[in-house]
């Protein structure tokens, strides 16, 4: 490739619990292996606030967040040939590299493809660098193996789904994190059947997604939790037969669960990041047979316990990463599903914002208790 650098705009942050500060970077021309991207929307998942709080061990700053975008291919980088410029591409934390060698991606039992990881958790491309420098030439770190807070970045071409262009990119980037963890949380990991009842605690998008999922899924009973009343009307109308306001209650809510339910629910799943509710969630699960599944994120230092009596007693406690799905074969049927209008995302999106520079405005919604997911088009 001869390939130039870009001179951009990209909002970084530079230290903990600081708002993004509106930088003119640039980003260097597509190495081996790599695609540079124009990115035309970015999602706000919880995760990015995460981060920014200083809550990840693996915060790095400064930094570019964003890992849930829709892009269109600028450049690729030597050898690359399964994507080229103009292809619509969501950008997956969770790479596939599909390689016959890879005991992970060849496994139908986990989507966790090991290849990049370790450069990703430093912040770095997979050959030990940046792609971004500030306007004084300083490397600025990656994040998620995405960065998708700026106008252009780089990603590895295993990290790039391609899609159909038939869906507007501002909504194909919710395929990128949250709604897709939900959905493959339900069928994937825990492949809940026909009939079987879950109940799903913190109904932010990810939660919402479980509940989609599990109504895809034909679950019975629905039981959703939050301490948010605000969140019942859309957990109701995707599916919830129950709504519970944990706040409200004179009792764990396990024992609340438990008494509703009889001997427990199914699957549980936590959406919330709290250690307290993973162990709510997981001893509120079925006796002999009840699966809970953590897909929240826990802060630094936070760690979870229950009694062992409760797994003796015949639960599973398992967890997930992007729902199980093997990303760059199963974002593309996502994507395509909702072409074809067999699942619906719209009611994600709650907020739209114009312009990179907005990232902060989106990420303050974000923290207001009403929002989903905030939708910034660059
Ligand atoms: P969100 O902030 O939009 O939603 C969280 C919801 O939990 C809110 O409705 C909030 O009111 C509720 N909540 C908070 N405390 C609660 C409590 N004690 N009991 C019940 N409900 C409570 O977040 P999101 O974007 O939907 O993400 C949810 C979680 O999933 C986050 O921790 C995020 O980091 C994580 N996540 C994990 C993966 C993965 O691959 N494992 C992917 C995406 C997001
Ligand atoms: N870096 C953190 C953990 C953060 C984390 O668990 N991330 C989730 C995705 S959250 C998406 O919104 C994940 O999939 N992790 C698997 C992985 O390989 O990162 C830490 O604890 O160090
Ligand atoms: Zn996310």
């Amino acid at each position: 490739t001869t390939g130039k650098t870009i001179t951009c705009q990209a909002m970084v942050a530079r230290a903990p619990k600081q708002p993004l500060t509106l930088e003119t970077i640039t980003v260097d021309v597509p190495q081996k292996g790599e695609v540079r991207v124009k990115v035309m929307a970015n999602a706000l998942c919880h995760t990015d606030v995460y981060t920014l709080d200083g809550h990840d061990p693996e915060g790095l700053f400064p930094s570019i967040l964003g890992h849930e975008a829709g892009c269109i291919v600028e450049s690729v980088g030597e050898g690359v040939t399964s994507v080229k410029p103009g292809d619509h591409v969501i950008p997956c934390y969770t790479p596939q590299c599909a390689a016959p060698a890879c005991i992970f991606c060849q496994s139908p039992k986990t989507n966790l493809c090991p290849v990049i990881r370790g450069t990703q958790g430093k912040g770095l491309m997979p050959d030990g660098t940046s792609r971004f420098k500030d306007k004084d030439g300083n490397p600025i770190y990656h994040f998620m193996g995405c960065s998708t807070m700026a106008e252009y970045t780089v990603l590895a071409e295993i990290s790039c789904a391609k899609i159909s262009k038939e869906l507007p990119l501002q909504k194909a980037c919710l395929f990128g994190c949250g709604v897709s963890t939900g959905l493959g949380a339900v069928w994937n990991t825990c492949k809940v059947e026909p009939n079987s009842s879950v109940a799903v605690f913190g109904l932010g998008a990810v939660g919402l997604a479980v509940i989609q999922g599990a109504k895809m899924a034909g679950a019975g009973r629905i039981i959703a939790v939050d301490i948010n009343p605000d969140k019942f009307p859309a957990a109701a109308g995707l599916g919830a037969t129950d709504c519970v306001d944990s706040s409200k209650l004179d009792k764990p809510v396990q024992n609340h669960i438990v008494d509703m339910t009889q001997w427990g629910v199914d699957y549980t799943f936590d959406c919330t990041g709290n250690t307290n509710v993973m162990r709510s969630a997981l001893e509120c699960a079925h006796r002999g047979w009840g699966t809970s599944c953590v897909i929240g994120v826990a802060a630094s230092g936070h760690e979870i316990s229950t009694r062992p009596f409760q797994l003796v007693t015949g639960r599973t406690w398992k967890g997930t990463a992007f729902g199980g799905f093997k990303s760059r074969r199963d974002v593309p049927l996502l994507v395509q599903r909702c072409v074809d209008g067999s699942l619906e995302v719209d009611h994600f999106i709650t907020h739209t914002f114009d312009g990179v520079d907005k990232t902060n405005d989106a990420i303050e919604t974000l923290h207001g208790g009403n929002c989903l997911r905030a939708v910034v088009r660059y």
